[in-house]
């Protein structure tokens, strides 16, 4: 059952206009049937018979599908006029618009209205059995502090506020805080170092930074504060920086006072920013993509509510950190937005041992658990025993997020975690799609699961595959229609939770998802569908690879390595390619090529280049091979065949294919007897 909207005056949701819809609305054709028991927001379509349907009618009538959802699901202070105004081949892309609401106040005040004393968030802190509730009446205090606190601080609506803290309840609030006051929020993992969180900072001309005295993870101390002070350095956009203290170590602090819990929301247009996230693309340049109010949280409410048969009164447990899109949609808004109880995971899988979740699972009664498939691989390989010594009965749902999960994983998750009674939902997205797009069983939670398939398209999505190899630069592939077949993955038509624009950059938005398959989104990933029409992802199209689940172009490793100085710069070219890694998913795999006349030790080197790329962008970025070449395989053109260079790391020689634009193939020859081994 959904929770009554809060019922303040201010925020009443339009059951006038739902009227409307559902007597204007009719689905022809087969008997009636009552959806609205397994989707009450749908109980206005008359003549639906049964799930299947409703998918078909999500997306053959996506306008009034959504605007019955959204109408349902949203308080709203003005009631939006034009439910979509898109046009995918220009990337213009506005859901709900004249509409005004207030997503803190959507995840928070209507809770705290029915139901105060119920839990929002569970804190699992890094130290085991330490862990700390706090209810939606005291989150929504929480949020009210740091809002009025930032207003105080001449944050005002518009503004970009860049958070950089490890996933607490500070976090939370604020994120929540800047969404109650109107300005956007720029979360950055808190993993990333000095050189990345600047960068971002600067891109998003943040001039506030909130962030924590130090994290603490796995045991260890890790200096957020010092690294804050570092970034802001090149970031002259930087007035103030916020510090909430974590640990008991004193820091040199900026004023920080306990405020008037009661803080006015913003009246928000649908269309306002809510929040920014930088994620890799197939350049150097890290994008920030830009997700807004209404379409956003409504997404995320929804395909949290339905993937996960998601039920009120559940302990959902995502355990993805709060910098990724995965902690955007699935810790804080979509179960906020849905009232439910959210674990808020600031540890690691294997501290202080291989048990840490399920022995979490067991003491928090977790419900739903939603993880990466690296950490599974890991987790299988330490044995069963860390499982079987925990209670799991508590869990109905197991999600897989990030990467494709394979079977070996996929069955022990099932199997071992599960008991064999608990779904596996594959779940398939991307920052850009805001939530979930292709999921094992959205509109039917009795469906056939096949082991390590996304399966299929959530409600309103339309997935659509694409012939590549007929596709040269920006010509246009063929719609490929049948079944058993693979291509590049689009979207066929828009949906609410969809990015909206690149931050300062739109021209790049559209050139990277709308104009490689004109009048089609390109999700950059490529896909199977089976004879069944259940989808397959087979991974990255493009330069990006994918490292436990943390998505990193090869041209931003590539950027730091060819960086590199000695006493001058050494390196003349780099090319970085994904390998298949048992427990990461994919490992980073660095060719170099160093400028005539340098006389260094290799393994000096690769030490050092290690230690940059850790330094510049993160420690998961860090190469596990590096192999110096004399020179790397080229065309004529002079472009670097990675094709060639992939097959030679995965030590696939028969499959290395044409060679015969080759500049010199003595190149690959050298390469080959180079190789650093990795199997
Ligand atoms: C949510 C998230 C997106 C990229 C995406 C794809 C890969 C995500 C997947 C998956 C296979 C899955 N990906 N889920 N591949 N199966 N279930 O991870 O967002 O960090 O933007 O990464 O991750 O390649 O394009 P993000």
């Amino acid at each position: 059952m959904w929770l009554p909207c809060g019922c303040t005056s201010k925020y009443v949701a339009s059951s006038f206009a739902r009227r409307i819809l559902a007597s204007h609305l009719h689905v022809s054709g087969r008997s009636r049937c009552n959806v609205a028991a397994f989707m009450p927001e749908a109980a206005g379509f008359e003549g639906v018979s049964g799930r299947a349907a409703l998918r078909e009618l999500s997306v053959s009538n996506s306008e009034s599908f959504w605007a019955a959802v959204a109408r349902h699901r949203l308080s709203w202070s003005i009631p939006f006029h034009t439910v979509q105004d898109c046009d995918l081949s220009r990337g213009k892309i506005k859901w709900f618009e004249g509409g005004k609401l207030n997503v803190s106040v959507n995840c928070l005040d209507r809770h705290v209205h029915t139901c105060p004393e119920r839990v929002a968030l569970i804190w699992e802190r890094d130290e085991r059995g330490s862990e700390m509730k706090y209810t939606y009446r005291e989150l929504l205090e929480m949020t009210c502090r740091v809002g009025n606190l930032l207003r105080r601080h001449g944050v005002k609506r518009g503004d970009c506020v860049t958070i950089y803290m490890p996933t607490c309840p500070l976090a939370v609030a604020s994120m929540l805080a800047c969404a109650r006051i109107g300005a956007a929020h720029n979360v950055v993992f808190a993993g990333f170092s000095a050189d990345a969180l600047a960068e971002r900072i600067r891109d998003a001309q943040s001039s506030t930074v909130i962030t924590v005295n130090q994290g603490v993870r796995g045991g260890k101390v890790i200096e957020l504060k010092k690294t804050v002070d570092t970034a802001v350095e090149s970031c002259p956009t930087v007035k103030q920086v916020f510090v909430a203290m974590r640990t008991d170590n004193p820091v040199t602090m900026t004023a920080r006072d306990i405020e008037d819990v009661v803080c006015e929301p913003a009246v928000m247009n649908s269309e306002d920013v809510l929040f920014l996230l930088y994620t890799s693309g197939s350049t150097g340049k890290p994008k920030g993509l830009v997700h807004t109010q209404a379409g956003y949280l409504l997404y995320a409410a929804l395909t949290h509510r339905y993937v996960f048969s998601y039920h009120d009164g559940d302990v959902f447990g995502c355990v993805a950190d709060i910098g990724w899109i995965t902690g955007h949609s699935y810790v804080v808004y979509g179960p906020l937005a849905n009232g439910a109880t959210t674990v808020l995971f600031e540890s690691t899988p294997i501290y202080p041992d291989p048990g840490r979740y399920w022995d979490m699972v067991e003491r928090l009664k977790i419900n739903q658990f939603y993880g990466a498939p690296t950490a599974i691989r890991l987790l299988l390989k330490y044995g069963d025993q860390w499982v079987n010594k925990y209670d799991r009965s508590t869990l109905k749902t197991l999600g897989s997020v990030g990467e494709p999960i394979n079977t070996e994983a996929w069955e022990w998750y099932h199997r071992v975690v599960g008991d064999g009674r608990c779904p596996v939902v594959d779940t398939w997205w991307q920052t850009e799609t805001g939530g979930i797009c292709i999921a094992p069983r959205p509109s039917d939670p009795d469906a056939e699961i096949v082991p390590g398939m996304a399966m299929r398209p959530f409600f309103g999505i339309k997935p659509v595959l694409i012939d590549t190899e007929r596709c040269f630069g920006f010509l246009q592939g063929e719609l490929l229609t049948s079944n058993n077949t693979s291509g590049a993955l689009c979207m066929a038509q828009p949906w609410p939770g969809m990015a909206r624009t690149i931050h300062n950059n739109h021209q790049r938005f559209i050139e990277t998802y709308f104009q490689p398959y004109p009048g089609y989104f390109f999700t950059g990933d490529g896909a199977y569908r089976s004879e069944e029409g259940y989808y397959q992802i087979t991974g990255r199209l493009d330069d990006v690879i994918n490292v436990s689940g943390h998505r990193i172009g090869t041209a931003e490793i590539e950027d730091v390595v060819v960086r590199a100085q000695l006493s001058c710069p050494a390196v003349a070219e780099s090319a970085v390619i994904g390998y298949t890694h048992s427990i990461k998913g994919q490992g980073v795999y660095a060719f170099v090529v160093l400028k005539k006349g340098i006389d260094v030790k290799e393994a000096d080197l690769s030490r050092q280049l290690n230690g940059m790329v850790s330094e510049k962008i993160a420690k998961y970025a860090s190469p596990d091979f590096i192999q110096f070449a004399q020179r790397l395989p080229k065309t004529r053109s002079g472009k670097i065949m990675r094709r060639v260079l992939r097959k030679v790391v995965e030590s696939d020689l028969e499959g290395l294919g044409d060679l015969s634009t080759l500049d010199d193939p003595a190149a690959v020859q050298e390469i080959i007897q180079g190789r650093r081994c990795h199997v």
